[in-house]
């Protein structure tokens, strides 16, 4: 592959301030990767109020038959129902056929030496994974555990190093993973990628945080990390650790933080600190 054609769709409120920098940090990979091309794609409640869709078919179009990753930032969803308005995230996530979202939660601190499942109760959900094993409840080195959500919330805080992976349904997995967020320190640090068996799309955990929009304050990193996992999920293993490394050098020198951390740097202080460790 010669270029690496990333569709860019930002989308709402702190998504334009975050999807840019994490296109930043991709164009600082030089060599590492094939040369970026970016495009940029159009979706979202604010083309939903101005266009009258939320996820335009050009941009599905674009992503599907001329993209070779994409990068999605937050979109500002309505909570109550509007007529002809649906979310553009889960419809993309269909589109593509991306049918698992991956987040990962590090903290510096916690060493993962044992793998555990968590599946939740749900019937099918259960079966399906509870499938994949042989009859010793094993599948290769990963042992497989169960847990209700309720309790689950209660154990991620009281001890949270018992869990090493947790596989859920999109609603406790959307829920569990916030509040794991928490424990690690900020929703501005967790990446995801929504990933299919032919294409994938990175996207910070977090939403487009209206409380902190247009301030330039939103935390860089959780883009940056889903660009790294997006890279990563295409085999470009190297340009995938140069972004991982340099985040956590910014981050373990707590110099340059966004206030989401305590700290009193601005996104764009905190991307050139990034940027100054690539
Ligand atoms: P949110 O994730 O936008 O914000 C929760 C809190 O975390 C806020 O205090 C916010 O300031 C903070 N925060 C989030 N990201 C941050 C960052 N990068 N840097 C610093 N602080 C950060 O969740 P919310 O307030 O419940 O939702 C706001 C909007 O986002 C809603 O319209 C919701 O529908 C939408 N949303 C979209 C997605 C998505 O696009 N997949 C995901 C979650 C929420
Ligand atoms: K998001
Ligand atoms: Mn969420």
């Amino acid at each position: 592959r010669q270029t690496l054609k990333i569709g860019l769709i930002p989308a709402d409120g702190i998504g334009k301030e975050v999807i840019p920098a994490a296109k930043e940090a991709i164009v600082a990979l030089g060599s590492d990767i094939p040369k970026p091309q970016f495009i940029d794609l159009a979706a979202g409640w604010e083309t939903f109020t101005r266009t009258g869709v939320a996820l335009p078919e050009e941009t599905v179009q674009v992503l599907k038959n001329e993209c070779d990753c994409a990068l999605f930032g937050s979109v500002s969803s309505p909570s109550r129902k509007v007529i002809g308005y649906s979310s553009p995230i889960v419809a993309l996530r269909k589109e593509l056929d991306l049918y698992a979202n991956i987040r990962p939660v590090l903290s510096q601190l916690t060493i993962i030496h044992k793998s555990n499942v968590l599946s939740i109760t749900d019937g099918l959900f259960r079966e399906t994974v509870r499938g994949v094993p042989d009859a010793t409840g094993k599948y290769g080195d990963v042992t497989i555990a169960e847990q209700l959500v309720d309790s689950a919330v209660y154990r991620l805080f009281r001890e949270p190093e018992i869990f090493d992976v947790m596989v859920a349904p999109n609603l406790y997995g959307d829920i569990l993973s916030d509040a794991a967020a928490a424990l690690v320190g900020s929703l501005g640090l967790i990446p995801s990628v929504n990933a299919g068996d032919n294409f994938v799309m990175g996207e910070p955990v977090h939403g487009s945080a209206p409380d902190i929009e247009g301030k330039g304050i939103a935390n860089p990193i959780a883009s940056i990390r889903s660009a790294a996992l997006m890279l990563r999920h295409l085999g470009y293993t190297k340009g995938a650790d140069r972004l991982d490394t340099a985040v956590d050098q910014v981050v373990r020198e707590g110099r340059y933080l966004t206030p989401d951390l305590k700290g009193t740097s601005t996104t764009r202080e905190v991307l050139d600190a990034v940027l100054g460790k690539l």
